[in-house]
């Protein structure tokens, strides 16, 4: 057991073409406890951000907000900047439980169908960063009070302002919002994003990512060997020319992932034990549907290790649009709802694809060398906060 954590934000002289392994420190030790894997997690929280993310900022000095006609008003003051920002409440009908409502927080209005007795606060997030194309770059309230250069990429933009509507939900009472219940939701490139949130927000209890696709539940190295054996999928090169999604730092590792001493795997894998439910696409190569299975069964050892596998689904399949929910999925979506959110107890054993690869082929061996161990001790823990830096350890 180390005594400290190290968190190093790049490693110098990494290369490998599989996945980083979960479960083994930068200098080769393993992760055998739970509370390892916490400093493990904060390693992976330093990496994102180092190579590709920027730096998320901590809470500002100063966070008020109020509440009025359902809409949520978050003030923050840092340093002597200020900016407001405001998102509208939907409420179900009907008294609110003891304790508030659940709440989805749902990117750009998310693209789900939300089961009854939930909530959802529409989170306008173009309004915290802009992402229009790459003109976008440092465009949003956020860089009103960080700098125009901040290394903050959009979606770490939109990560902040979801955790200070959080830190105003948990003192506004009149919100009526149970801050222990909360999910986050977003398509597409607001799947990028929801599933970032998830990684980065410990307070968000359940995570629903659709479609997020390369950049998202999809693994840069895998979607790239996707690619090189025929399908059109969206290229690490290709998608910092696109838009803000990443920081311009990012730009410098496109053309050489192996580097990368992490993969989405592990941003995914940030989130557990907490509740995650992602889904694919397999009528869009874009998307890159052999990465975003591969990928996500790369993360599910962690909650395997973790003993908590029925946190985490996967669902892909085809026959519908991009972002449009279908029906048949729903019976699923709702069983993270009701086990997360509601407060009942239902299976959460959704982790499928239907295979549809066009040329590509989904070989384990290729990307996974490793198995979950059964970590020792607690796994009520859902993350730590234990951020240092210290001096890279190269490996
Ligand atoms: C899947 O998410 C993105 C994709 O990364 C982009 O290349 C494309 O332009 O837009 C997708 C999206 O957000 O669609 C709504």
């Amino acid at each position: 057991m180390q005594s400290t954590c190290d968190t190093p934000s790049t490693i110098a002289g990494y290369s490998n073409a599989m996945l980083p392994d979960p479960f083994q420190f930068p200098n080769g030790t393993r992760v055998t406890t739970v509370d390892e894997w916490n400093c493990r997690r904060s390693q992976i929280a330093a990496l994102v951000q180092g190579y590709e993310a920027g730096t998320l900022p901590p809470k500002p000095s100063s966070v008020t907000g109020s509440f009025s006609g359902n809409t949520l008003t978050v003030n923050v003051n840092n340093g002597g900047s200020s900016i407001s920002f405001a998102n509208t409440i939907t409420y179900p009908s009907g008294t609110a439980p003891a304790g508030g409502w659940p709440l989805l927080i749902a990117y750009d209005g998310g693209s789900i169908p939300v089961p009854s007795g939930v909530a959802v606060l529409n989170y306008n997030i173009g309004n915290i960063a802009q992402q229009t194309d790459t003109t976008s770059r440092g465009v949003g309230l956020f860089y009103n009070l960080y700098g125009k250069t901040a290394t903050a990429s959009a979606m770490t933009a939109w990560v902040w302002g979801l955790s200070r509507i959080i830190d105003v939900l948990e003192v506004t009472p009149a919100a009526m919002v149970n801050t222990a219940k909360l999910a986050v939701t977003g398509c597409s490139r607001d799947g990028k994003g929801a599933l970032m949130a998830g990684a980065f927000e410990p307070r968000i209890a359940l995570t629903i990512a659709q479609e997020s696709g390369a950049g998202g539940d999809a693994c840069w190295r895998i979607t790239k060997t996707e690619g090189d054996e025929g399908v059109g999928v969206q290229p690490s090169t290709e998608i910092v020319q696109e838009n803000v999604w990443f920081s311009t730092n990012f730009n410098n590792y496109v053309s050489n992932l192996n580097v990368l001493p992490y993969d989405h795997h592990l941003l995914a894998a940030m989130i557990a034990p907490r509740a995650l439910l992602s889904y694919g696409n397999t009528d869009y190569a874009w998307l890159s549907p052999m990465s975003s299975w591969g990928c996500m069964n790369a993360a599910h050892t962690v909650w395997q290790a973790l003993g908590v596998p029925q946190n985490h689904g996967f669902v892909e399949v085809g026959g519908h649009a991009h972002c449009a929910f279908p029906t048949s999925l729903v019976q699923g979506l709702d069983a993270f709802f009701d086990t997360f959110l509601l407060g009942q107890t239902v299976s959460t054993d959704y982790f499928s694809t239907n295979n549809v690869f066009g040329s590509a082929q989904w070989v384990p061996a290729n990307f996974i060398n490793w198995t979950a161990p059964a970590l020792t001790g607690s796994s009520t823990s859902s993350s730590t906060s234990v951020i240092s830096s210290i001096t890279p350890t190269p490996v």
